[in-house]
């Protein structure tokens, strides 16, 4: 935006070199990056708190500033979007008050939502609640007569009840959250990603409600652009605007290392570069990365694979 060329590791790390902003400069910028540094929802390896500061950090690799660039695969020359992007910092986090944080949480992406894009980075995957709920309002007030739906990536299903003194919101039932409490319909979920043996009532859930399951070997044998256009064509006589929530978990354990529950089996990048591509297809409101933890990766990969994806999604899926 305007300044100067710098070495990638040099200088202030605001998110993507985007301007530092106040609440009341949002609707000047097409893309608003948040982070919410917070682990208290996560149940097993701490340290997500750190991920919004890292993924700013590593950010800085990769520019959207509508370069013309040619497609190795396509063999065709590519303008990416002309996204004017600004970082409004972190929402303040107090680690003792899980709910209290839900309004702020809401609040800001509220406040982004209504006149720009709300790029998130969490935290661990309880942001997502107050997150999209922020973003829901925001829409049904922009675009009443739409549906809100949620594209999820996880390796986990994220609908399973309380779990001993974790907050009311936890990372491991945002989404029976979302349900029970009306912000979502079970029909409007697509989970993509989760794997493995898992206990039957959460699978019973997941019937009950009528959540679009997607797994990590449906990816792997049906191919992610199948299942991409399997729910463009689901919603294609809808009025539906999607939000996207990826954990970053979703992607397989031998890539992903800085994560608190990794899975082996996963999905590999190749396959989320694809989903995320796709997406210009889509009527997006909204994008979340979560469950990022640097303590558990110092080389820091995963956020390398993860600003890349961003990249992608910011440069060719993301289209406003
Ligand atoms: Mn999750």
């Amino acid at each position: 935006m305007g300044k100067k060329e710098e070495y990638i590791y040099a200088g202030i790390p605001t998110f993507m070199g985007g301007d530092f902003i106040e609440e009341s400069e949002i609707y000047k910028y097409d893309i608003i990056f948040l982070g919410i540094p917070c682990d208290y929802g996560a149940s097993y390896r701490l340290g997500a708190k750190y991920a919004p500061r890292k993924l700013r950090e590593y950010s800085f690799w990769d520019r959207i500033y509508g370069q013309t660039l040619y497609d190795l695969d396509t063999k065709k020359i590519l303008k990416t979007n002309k996204f004017k992007i600004a970082d409004l910092g972190d929402v303040f986090v107090d680690p003792t008050h899980p709910d209290k944080n839900q309004e702020a949480i809401k609040n800001k992406t509220y406040a982004i939502a209504k006149k720009s894009f709300p790029l998130i980075c969490g935290g661990d995957h309880s942001v997502t609640y107050g997150s999209f709920i922020g973003v829901l309002k925001a829409m049904n007030e922009e675009y009443p007569d739409y549906e809100i739906g949620i594209i999820h990536f996880d390796a986990h299903l994220d609908v399973e009840k309380d779990y001993l003194n974790m907050p009311n919101v936890w990372h491991g039932n945002v989404f029976r959250r979302l349900i029970e409490n009306r912000y979502l319909k079970g029909e409007n979920l697509y989970t993509i990603g989760p794997r493995g043996l898992v206990e039957e009532e959460w699978f019973k859930y997941i019937q009950k409600e009528g959540i679009n399951l997607y797994t990590s070997n449906d990816v792997k044998l049906r191919n992610i652009e199948t299942i991409m256009n399997e729910i463009l064509d689901k919603n294609k006589n809808k009025k539906i605007k999607f939000y996207i929530t990826f954990d970053i978990d979703s992607i397989d354990s031998s890539y992903i290392f800085g994560t608190g529950t990794p899975q082996i089996n996963g999905l590999n990048p190749f396959d989320c570069d694809k989903a995320l591509q796709f997406m210009k297809n889509f009527d997006i409101c909204g994008f979340d990365i979560v469950e990022l933890n640097p303590t558990l990766d110092n080389s820091y990969n995963s956020f390398i694979i993860a600003c890349e994806l961003i990249y992608h999604f910011l440069a060719i899926g993301l289209r406003r």
